[in-house]
């Protein structure tokens, strides 16, 4: 029985990707080279410091670890600048609602993000005292596909693997969530989420009675 929700906040609660995309592209653009959308999507889910790796083998630019660390501390900053301008109305098409329904039972929701700057956007959005737990970058050694996140997040809710359902618009974010051995529900497009149980394009009109029995 599913008794505990996980959510992923970047793309699922939340759009920050493209606020991620413009921060590492001024990145990638100062040292010499660009990045393209596409590539921006390989991004999704992974934590801060591997981003960054990703991004400069693509760039092929070697640098120490020290000045890779100045560097994204300079992207977060940036980052920091455009996120801190969102506000409720940024909360994803039928986020609000599905919360609303899930109050009415007894399922317990928490956050599963490796994103160190959640809390402050959950704040900002206003959901931050929605969560029973919240589990973010801060709080974990290993980022998605590792499944810490969620098994965290499970623990945190007193709950079994098996008695939590995640929610996820990354293939890494599935991949964790699989791997912690809960359903998951994909949030985007199946064919790119093939790992998922189920796939919904948005929380628009979902019912959360006929979303549990599809699931089970
Ligand atoms: P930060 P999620 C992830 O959040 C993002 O999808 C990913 O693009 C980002 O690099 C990562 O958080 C780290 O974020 O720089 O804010 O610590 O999808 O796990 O909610
Ligand atoms: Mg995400």
């Amino acid at each position: 029985m599913i008794k505990g929700f996980l959510f992923d906040l970047d793309g699922v609660i939340v759009e920050t990707a493209i606020f991620h995309y413009q921060a590492w592209r001024k990145m990638a653009n100062d040292l010499g080279f660009d990045i393209s959308e596409e590539f921006n999507e390989s991004l999704k889910g992974v934590s801060r410091m591997d981003s960054l790796n990703l991004i400069l083998q693509h760039g092929n630019v070697m640098l120490s670890e020290e000045e890779k660390l100045i560097l994204a501390a300079k992207k977060n900053e940036h980052y920091l600048t455009l996120v801190s301008q969102m506000t409720s109305d940024d909360i994803l098409p039928g986020v609000k609602d599905f919360f609303e329904q899930i109050k009415k039972t007894d399922i317990k929701i928490a956050l599963g993000s490796v994103s160190k700057n959640a809390k402050m956007i959950l704040e900002g959005v206003g959901l931050i005292n929605d969560f029973d737990a919240i589990i973010d970058g801060t709080k974990i050694s290993n980022g998605k596909p590792d499944p810490e996140v969620f098994l965290k997040g499970a623990e945190e809710l007193g709950l079994q693997a098996n008695e939590c359902l995640v929610f996820e618009d990354a293939v890494a974010g599935v991949e964790a969530g699989k791997r912690a051995g809960m359903k998951v529900i994909g949030i985007g497009h199946e064919n790119v989420l093939t790992q998922a149980d189920l796939v919904l394009k948005s929380f628009e009109n979902i019912n959360l009675s006929d979303l549990l029995s599809k699931i089970l």
